[in-house]
């Protein structure tokens, strides 16, 4: 059994928003049209709270898109975006969120980023996915939204870690592609047996 993974479109990673990946907005038809094609459809949502330690303004002489050094190893500080309950961590206007049977929502531990939808930056501490997959039988990730060298990279990594079946499609995801992240992402995810598809190999 399969599902469709929406990562994180949200209006901060459009277009207007506060860490928007270009051309975020045009994978929104792209997703929804995908949508009917998928028994199961999962969200997740990006949702910090103020003052989140992975937002550069929460250090003193950081600013965005430098590297600083948590306990769990180095994190990219970001602007601050996805402040929960705000009309920049709401989903994209025009994406279809009736289909979804769930959604997840990441990142509201104040110390600790999450890019994935399985760990946090740590990767040690669950979000609660994986079992929920597991009891619903479904082995097989067909991963799509933003951004593609973050949050779905990690995504799609921890997923073939956990042994499911990983398909990004690559119509229905935009990177940030900060200092060759794009590339490395890609590279990351094939040497991890990640698949790369077209939105006609999913439907
Ligand atoms: C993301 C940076 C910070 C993402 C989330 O969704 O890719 N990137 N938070
Ligand atoms: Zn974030």
């Amino acid at each position: 059994m399969r599902a469709l993974l929406v990562i994180d479109m949200q209006n901060d990673f459009c277009p207007g928003g506060a860490l928007a990946v270009p051309e975020g907005d045009l994978i929104v038809p792209v997703i929804n049209r995908l949508m009917p094609s998928f028994d199961h459809v999962l969200l997740t949502q990006d949702w910090h709270p103020e003052g989140h330690q992975s937002f550069a303004s929460a250090h003193e002489d950081k600013q965005p898109m430098e590297t600083t050094e948590m306990p769990y190893g180095p994190q990219v500080l970001w602007p601050d975006h996805c402040v929960q309950g705000t009309v920049g961590a709401a989903f994209h206007p025009d994406l279809h969120t009736e289909p979804a049977e769930l959604i997840l929502r990441k990142g509201f531990r104040p110390e600790i980023d999450s890019y994935s939808a399985f760990f946090e930056n740590d990767q040690e501490t669950p979000t609660g996915l994986h079992g929920y997959l597991q009891t619903r039988g479904i082995e097989h990730l067909v991963l799509v939204g933003l951004a593609e060298d973050f949050c779905v990279h990690w995504s799609a990594v921890d997923g073939r870690k956990l042994g499911y079946e990983v398909t990004v499609v690559e119509e229905a995801t935009r990177a940030i592609d900060a200092d060759g992240s794009k590339a490395d992402a890609r590279e990351a995810m094939t040497d991890a047996g990640v698949r790369f598809g077209s939105t006609r190999d999913v439907v």
